[in-house]
């Protein structure tokens, strides 16, 4: 009986593993079995690491939360196996503040030469510039979307990697400084380029001289309730081959709604230093809405980014999308 039931469920298990795609014969759209090569993605568990995430409190440079969460990031990738890097950095805000950064990097599988490279910023923004109420400009966003959602994912897919290794090696790297960018009510802004800043350090100072990989994803705003990712104008630049592999994976996956099959406008991120200097084809999975002035979620760069704002669903999404692509490469 015990060995029926086990039966039973390997059976059940393997049916939920496949996916229906789409696919065109004849001019006719039939539906067909893919077959996911990758181990399930727990969207429970990236859900806890947003939210543990968001509990230190907003995670902006040279505040005690962002050293307690750094710290966090630090011990879950060592407790997953990777060799961990921590990169330290101090690196000149708009407005000459002197942040100490950190750019926090796991190596799975360090000696593989083939390697994927995954990565998302893990500070928050000192200031909620967008939030309609002006009261609020100079108070840090708790950054649950912008920010803890992407690291969320990649925890999870970290817990993954050490149960299951993939073909290639994997880098996950959490960059600091990314949204510390010159806020709106900043009259006399300076010239130059503020946001990004962890990703540009890197890119120029790689944790080991030289490092490559044979791409790049960058995960920027990936939990929000029925998020919608557009093919990304710099990423269509520099890794056009990627943004397909991505969309189309996600799409084998029934995450289509997701990964919509249009392209998108071109976004100021971490992989355009990535591109630009690292020279990794690389694209940046972003949630665009076109319904709001900023093109962003209503809640971007508000004090609303919180929780409330974080789908597990999405998350699935986005993190069995990642991992598909990451364990089908040979
Ligand atoms: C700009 O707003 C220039 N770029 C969007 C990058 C970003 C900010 N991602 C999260 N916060
Ligand atoms: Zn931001």
């Amino acid at each position: 009986m015990i060995f029926r039931n086990v039966t039973l469920t390997c059976f059940m298990m393997s049916l939920l593993a496949c996916s229906c795609g789409q696919k065109t014969v004849n001019n006719t759209t039939v539906s067909e079995r893919y077959e996911q090569v990758s181990p399930d993605f727990n969207s429970d568990s990236a859900y806890y690491f947003v939210d543990k995430q968001v509990a230190f409190g907003p995670r902006v440079p040279n505040t005690e939360a962002h050293k307690a969460c750094g710290d966090f990031l630090v011990s879950q990738l060592e407790k997953f196996g990777a060799k961990v890097f921590e990169q330290k950095a101090d690196l000149k805000a708009f407005d000459g503040t002197v942040l100490h950064a950190r750019n926090i990097i796991g190596s799975f599988n360090p000696e593989n030469p083939e390697r994927i490279l995954l990565f998302a910023h893990w500070d928050t923004r000192p200031f909620s510039d967008h939030d309609p109420d002006q009261k609020n400009h100079r108070t840090p966003v708790q950054g649950a979307n912008d920010g803890a959602s992407g690291v969320g994912v990649l925890l999870e897919v970290a817990r993954i990697l050490q149960e299951k290794t993939p073909n290639l090696g994997v880098d996950i790297i959490f960059f600091d400084a990314e949204d510390y960018g010159t806020p709106y009510f900043e009259e006399n802004a300076a010239g130059g380029d503020w946001w990004c800043l962890g990703s540009q350090y890197w890119a120029k100072n790689p944790h080991i001289p030289g490092y490559k990989a044979r791409f790049g994803i960058l995960l920027d705003m990936v939990g929000a309730p029925d998020a919608t990712f557009y093919k990304e104008a710099i990423s269509r630049q520099y890794a056009r081959g990627i943004v397909e592999k991505v969309w189309g994976t996600a799409r084998d996956l029934g995450y289509g709604k997701y990964f919509v099959d249009r392209d998108g406008g071109g976004i100021t991120d971490d992989h355009v230093p990535v591109n630009e200097h690292r020279r990794i084809p690389s694209i940046d999975i972003i949630h665009y809405d076109s319904n709001t002035d900023s093109g962003f979620g209503w809640y971007w760069h508000t004090t609303k980014d919180d929780m409330s704002n974080i789908s597990k669903e999405t998350l699935k999404a986005v993190g069995q999308t990642v991992l598909e692509v990451v364990y089908k490469e040979k």
